[in-house]
């Protein structure tokens, strides 16, 4: 039988590889082999795709090559996630995301990707899909306990509705209820200070390390 380090080493090849059958496979082994499933999501594959981020940020690997990490990934996770739910537990997720991209914008890749790395990287994540209006963030946050609104734009017309959307909690007086994060290619920190919003984030990389940071923000 395989040691813990084994298994732990097949988790991270298959993350590497971007093989999601292979990483499913080393998660089922985890659980037979008694490991921790929070134990084996963290050593096995948050710290592989964490490392996979930084190959993307140094420009050793390109765009596909992060969306088939973070699809492997996501294949291993359920394998753990069912098998914590099975055994009446759940995992502790980093936060509830609500994320979309916005009102009058159809462009949903880049917003797919986030969804999967922060989904990857432990955040629960309710994806609204395209052309999501203003007052739709807001109650889809309402009805998920979210902790965080993330908005995607991709036209310089349609980031002026991520602004609508913080005009709107300001208006409902919950401009401090949620953590919010911008993002989208003419989206900029610059726009983010103006609009008010509580971060902007180049790429799902950094989206996840910049939550990370910010974890105690809405975690009491
Ligand atoms: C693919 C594409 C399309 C596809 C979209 C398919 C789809 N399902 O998404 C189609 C063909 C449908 C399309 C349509 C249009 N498009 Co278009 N499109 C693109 C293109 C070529 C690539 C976008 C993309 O997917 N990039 C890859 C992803 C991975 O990158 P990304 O989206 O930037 O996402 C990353 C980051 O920005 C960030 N991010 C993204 N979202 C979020 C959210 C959060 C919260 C965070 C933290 C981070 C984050 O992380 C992502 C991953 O790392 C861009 C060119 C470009 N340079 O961006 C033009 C582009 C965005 N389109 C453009 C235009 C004009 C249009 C159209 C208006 C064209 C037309 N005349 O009909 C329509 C818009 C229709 C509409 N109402 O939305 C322009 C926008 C110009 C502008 N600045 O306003 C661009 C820049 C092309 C250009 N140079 O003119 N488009």
């Amino acid at each position: 039988m395989a040691t813990t380090d084994q298994i732990y080493a097949k988790m991270q090849a298959s993350i590497e590889e971007y093989d999601g059958d292979a990483a499913a496979a080393a998660a089922q082994e985890a659980i037979a082999a008694g490991i921790d499933p929070a134990e084996a999501l963290e050593k096995g594959f948050a710290q592989p795709i964490r490392e996979v981020g930084e190959a993307f940020h140094r420009m050793e690997i390109f765009l596909p090559q992060l969306v088939m990490a973070s699809e492997a990934m996501k294949a291993g996770v359920a394998v753990l996630e069912a098998a914590m739910a099975a055994s009446g537990g759940k995992l502790e997720k980093k936060g509830v995301v609500v994320l979309g991209t916005v009102e009058g914008d159809i462009h949903d890749i880049g917003k797919t990707i986030v969804g999967s790395m922060l989904q990857a990287g432990g955040y629960e994540v309710h994806d609204l899909g395209i052309e999501v209006s203003p007052p739709r963030f807001i109650q889809a946050a309402a009805d998920a306990k979210a902790d965080i609104i993330a908005m995607s734009a991709l036209l310089s017309t349609t980031m002026l509705a991520q602004r609508d959307v913080l005009e709107l909690l300001r208006n409902k007086g919950q401009d401090n209820k949620y953590f919010t994060i911008i993002g989208g290619a003419p989206v900029t920190q610059e726009w983010a200070d103006q609009i008010g919003a509580s971060a902007y984030a180049a790429d799902a990389p950094e989206a996840v390390r910049l939550l990370d940071e910010h974890q105690g923000e809405w975690k009491k």
